[in-house]
């Protein structure tokens, strides 16, 4: 079946792509040969003056190359090939002797974009959905396509730079503003307004555009002085954001310059050598593994497919006006445009949840993702009460109280007495098992856990914790709503820490116990963010709160015995009223709540003496064992239902390094043998707590691995 059909108005052929049997369009191998056949005669048709470029799917315009094809690549050649072919297929619409329209709704990224800048004239939807962008970076990849050529040339150097090395996506009004885009209109009026525009541009040739970038730009786009100085911040942002653990933004960064320098045709041909280069590297792997692992969870309810529907939520009620309830219902109201009642024990907390959550709608009117109205029609959904009043009309109740077993019953209670028989009741618990909060519930069918992160408008994981008694319809019911929050979701098994904090809890404590042996602070963070996490252990702890970690570790020690043993950092430092940046007062010095680095006086309250020679090897080496090892201990208890669901909830959850493709993932690379040994040499080095956990052991016997590719 063809994936093109073409229809004559007057003289404009109008093309639309409507790729049969997928969900969104992608230019496929076999998609590139029908397009360039069809290129072919609409060149050779006489009847034909000019021609609209459509598609026919709901959402997408085109979701780039079929990044399915990268996985089969298996040398550099082809990857080269790939790219060397796809800007060919794009250079041809680029010099088809007739004007040609792209009429752009829903996605636009990758490749669909390439493909759009060689269009002679782009309008696009002013929908939500309609985003472009040339994500390729986020895949290890850059724009294959010619995109690092001719984006810059249309809308500037900075400008493109900003969107080719983050991969960041825009919507329409900032893509007119940019000169991505020639016009934005309404969806209804697409195509009508792109005719319009082909026989335009059929009469009167093709428009001629000021170069762009503004009036900065005469400087710094436009000149080799400007430009050296736009290539050497941009590298410098890069390897400040990336650490040097991402080839792909590097690469795309001399492309771009290769050809601004050196014209577009060295710029092309170092745009598919690069492409191929990335394209078979470890890190690109990786992050399509990361990709497809996202996609496929996207669709994974958690409960046997088909066995429950979920329940319609109009309205949602929080209990905990705090930091997390007033996160969990300003994202609720901004994402899911739902009905939000805020509730906690006197109104000033109420208010104040009320304003916080309020703050993270300012912040998108300021960024211009909401108009003004917008933002009066969200802001009236939120409401707030120091009672359970309009509870009885809540279809769902998320409570975020503080994180003591005793309160989470009262309020369980309190709730069920407040809400009508069908209303679902999710827990935010970071590490209190949900069947202990729900021990006396009256209807526990309806209580499970709903564990967002910190803070929730901005933290892209949702932990979703059924217990044993939990109905399927509630939880696919938590499920979507999580993912209509905007949420990556995994369901995972009722077990204190359930996954995310589950692992990082040997991880922090270790951190911790550093500490008290005297090994520098800052020098404990740098190691780990040297290994790809956004924060290290210590910073992160700090950002926590000492309080809340203090109080999860205690729920974890209980519930794992010695193995979570903390030492007495967190105690030494709680008793010296330090509770990390929330009151200025960590592990670092703090200055209008910015890290004034590392206070010294730490080591003197916790009896240590800083260490002068400690090893960043061995530091490392003790970390991250102890994240893998109870990794594996938690995937042995079914605490997720699959490694992929493991490593997505490592990586979004905690920010483990992307580019290592999750904790499970470096055991396989490592080989579970290797991990074993290292922890064996720990365990003799440091005691028991590193002894590896049996399935560790198992697996390291069998040569077992989670995944088989
Ligand atoms: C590129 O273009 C390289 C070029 O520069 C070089 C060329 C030479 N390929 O996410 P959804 C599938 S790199 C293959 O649930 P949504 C997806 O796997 C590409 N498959 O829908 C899923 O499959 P299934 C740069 C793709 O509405 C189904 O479509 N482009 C691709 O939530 C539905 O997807 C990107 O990185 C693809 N390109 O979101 C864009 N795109 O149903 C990647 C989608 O079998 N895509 N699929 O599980 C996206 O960001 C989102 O899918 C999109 C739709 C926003 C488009």
């Amino acid at each position: 079946m063809s994936a093109f059909t073409t229809e004559l108005h007057g003289q404009v052929a109008v093309v639309t792509f409507d790729l049969p049997g997928e969900p969104v369009n992608k230019l496929t191998a076999a998609v590139k040969v029908e397009f360039e056949a069809l290129l072919i005669r609409l060149r050779d048709d006489a009847d034909t003056r000019a021609v609209v470029l459509v598609s026919g799917k709901p959402n997408t315009f085109i979701a780039g190359a079929d990044i399915e094809e990268f996985t089969a690549l298996t040398t550099q050649a082809e990857a080269e090939r790939l790219s060397f072919e796809g800007q060919e297929m794009v250079s041809r619409v680029e010099t088809l002797p007739k004007p040609v329209v792209a009429a752009i709704h829903g996605a636009c990224l990758g490749g669909g974009l390439e493909l759009a800048l060689a269009c002679h004239y782009r309008i696009a939807t002013d929908h939500p959905k309609t985003q472009l962008g040339l994500p390729e970076v986020q895949l290890g990849l850059l724009p294959g396509a010619g995109g690092c050529q001719r984006l810059p040339r249309l809308v500037g150097l900075r400008a493109a730079l900003d969107m080719i090395l983050t991969g960041k996506s825009e919507r329409a009004a900032k893509a007119l503003r940019l000169g991505l885009v020639d016009e934005v209109v309404p969806r209804s009026i697409l195509l009508r307004t792109a005719i319009a525009a082909a026989e335009r541009l059929m009469r009167n040739g093709l428009p001629r555009r000021p170069p762009g970038g503004g009036l900065p730009a005469l400087f710094l786009d436009r000149t080799p002085a400007g430009r050296q100085l736009v290539y050497r911040r941009a590298k410098a942002q890069v390897l400040a954001r990336t650490g040097g653990h991402y080839p792909a933004p590097l690469a795309a960064l001399e492309t771009v310059r290769v050809g601004l320098e050196h014209g577009i045709t060295a710029g092309l041909a170092e745009e598919h050598h690069a492409f191929g280069q990335l394209a078979v590297g470890d890190v690109s792997r990786k992050l399509v593994q990361v990709f497809f692992a996202t996609t496929a969870l996207k669709k994974d309810d958690g409960i046997e497919a088909g066995s429950a529907s979920p329940r319609q939520i109009r309205r949602l009620a929080v209990v905990g006006a705090g930091f997390m309830g007033a996160g969990i219902a300003g994202t609720a109201v901004g994402n899911v445009e739902v009905d939000t009642r805020l509730k906690d024990a006197d109104l000033a907390r109420v208010g104040k949840g009320l304003g916080a959550a309020t703050a993270i709608l300012t912040n998108r009117l300021e960024r211009r993702r909401i108009t003004r109205p917008e933002y009066e029609r969200l802001g009236a959904l939120l409401s707030g009460s120091d009672a359970y009043a309009g509870f009885g009309r809540a279809d769902l109740v998320i409570e975020a109280v503080f994180e003591e077993l005793a309160l989470k019953r009262k309020v369980l209670a309190e709730v069920e007495a407040a809400t009508r028989p069908g209303t679902i009741y999710a827990s935010n618990t970071s590490t209190i098992p949900i069947h202990q909060i729900a021990a006396e519930a009256q209807r526990p069918e309806q209580v499970l856990g709903m564990h967002f992160f910190s803070p929730v408008e901005k933290m892209p994981l949702l932990e979703v914790i059924p217990t044993s008694a939990t109905a399927p319809e509630a939880i696919v019911t938590a499920v979507r709503f999580g993912r209509r929050m905007g949420k990556t979701v995994i369901v995972v098994g009722d077990r204190p820490g359930f996954w995310v904090n589950r692992i990082l809890s040997p991880y922090l404590n270790e951190a911790g116990l550093m500490v008290t042996e005297g090994v520098p602070i800052e020098l404990i963070d740098r190691t780990m963010t040297a290994w790809g996490f956004p924060v290290g252990p210590i910073a992160l702890l700090d950002e926590v709160g000492l309080d809340v970690a203090h109080k999860a570790a205690e729920t974890m020690h209980a519930a794992y015995g010695d193995r979570m043993k903390t030492g007495n950092a967190l105690d030494r430092m709680l008793a010296a009223g330090r509770l990390g940046r929330k009151n200025g007062r960590g592990f670092y010095r703090y200055r209008d709540r910015h890290k004034a680095g590392p206070d010294n006086a730490v080591y003197g309250l916790l009896g240590a003496r800083q260490v002068e020679d400690a090893n960043p090897d061995a530091i490392e080496r003790r970390l991250v064992h102890a994240m893998l090892n109870e990794a594996v201990a938690a995937c042995a208890e079914s605490v997720v239902r699959s490694a992929r669901d493991g490593d997505i909830g490592a990586i979004y959850g905690i920010g483990f390094p992307a580019f290592r493709g999750g904790p499970l993932r470096v055991i396989d690379d490592l080989g579970a043998s290797r991990v074993a040994s290292a922890l064996h040499e720990l365990e003799d080095q440091y005691g028991e707590r590193f002894r590896p956990a049996p399935a560790l052991a198992e697996m390291a016997r069998q040569g077992g691995r989670y995944y088989a590719t």
